[in-house]
């Protein structure tokens, strides 16, 4: 589990809490990276506080470097500590996620897909408390990136909570070096996909109830510069790059 977290401590206790309690009862072994990027409100020191008690490891930015940094380190030491049969679940910090959610996603893997995306766009998806803004945004994005990068099985690109297949990225980090996870911010996301898109595996959904009512605190997403990003970053795959 890869758990980017910038500023989270009012919610990453709680969340850690549930995946404890989700992934015992489910029999999932688990091990968690909380990749603190330069929080200044205590993040790191509530993961060491359950690192005591759960199997939580902490890397630490000294200095905010942005989701595509957090997300490129989590997953490397990821990719570093699991067997390739492993299974490398990433998702927000921010407790909107369901940690409920990951053993259909897990049991889908062990049913031979490669990369399983919680998605805001399958029968029985729901979002609760996005703003209008956002839900627009995001539905936007994903209509476009649907036509100019079609992926087999992929509608939801940008949503931050998947499990892949960890030979995968293991096999992605072989093939694409550094390269693979070189994106700074929000738009990390939509780029591992193209990435990986290219490489011919089984992606799947699972319909995704987002809890954004509570959400405690503002987004950190830059909504301007993530859709200049993000358009930038289509432009340039799109004619090759
Ligand atoms: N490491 C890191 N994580 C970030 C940064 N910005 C946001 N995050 C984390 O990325 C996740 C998504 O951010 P969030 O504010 O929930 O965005 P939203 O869900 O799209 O509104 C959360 O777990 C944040 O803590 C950042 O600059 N660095
Ligand atoms: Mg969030």
């Amino acid at each position: 589990m890869v758990l980017p977290a910038f500023n989270e401590a009012a919610c990453l206790g709680r969340l850690l809490e549930h995946l404890d309690e989700d992934l015992t009862e489910a029999g999932l072994p688990y091990q968690i990276i909380v990749v603190d990027d330069g929080s200044t409100d205590g993040t790191d020191a509530i993961a060491r506080e359950y690192a005591a008690r759960m199997p939580v490891s902490l890397v630490r930015h000294p200095q905010n470097l942005g989701l595509g940094a957090a997300i490129r380190d989590g997953l490397k030491h990821a990719a570093d500590a699991a067997a390739p049969r492993d299974i490398i679940v990433t998702m927000d910090a921010d407790d909107t996620h369901t940690p409920g959610l990951i053993l259909r996603m897990s049991r889908m893997i062990y049913e031979g897909h490669d990369v399983v995306i919680a998605s805001r766009y399958q029968p029985g998806s729901r979002t609760i408390g996005v703003p209008l803004h956002r839900r627009a945004l995001s539905w936007g994005g994903s209509m476009l990136l649907r036509v100019v990068f079609p992926i087999q099985g992929v509608r939801d690109f940008t949503c931050g909570f998947r499990a892949y297949r960890a030979g995968v990225i293991q096999a992605a980090l072989a093939q694409y070096g550094d390269a693979f996870l070189d994106q700074e911010g929000f738009q990390c996301m939509v780029d591992i996909l193209l990435k990986l898109r290219r490489m011919h595996l089984i992606f799947g959904e699972v319909p995704f109830i987002l809890r954004y009512d509570i959400k405690e605190g503002a987004s950190k997403m830059r909504v301007g510069r993530t859709i200049s990003r993000t358009l930038q970053l289509m432009l340039r795959r799109r004619l090759g790059g």
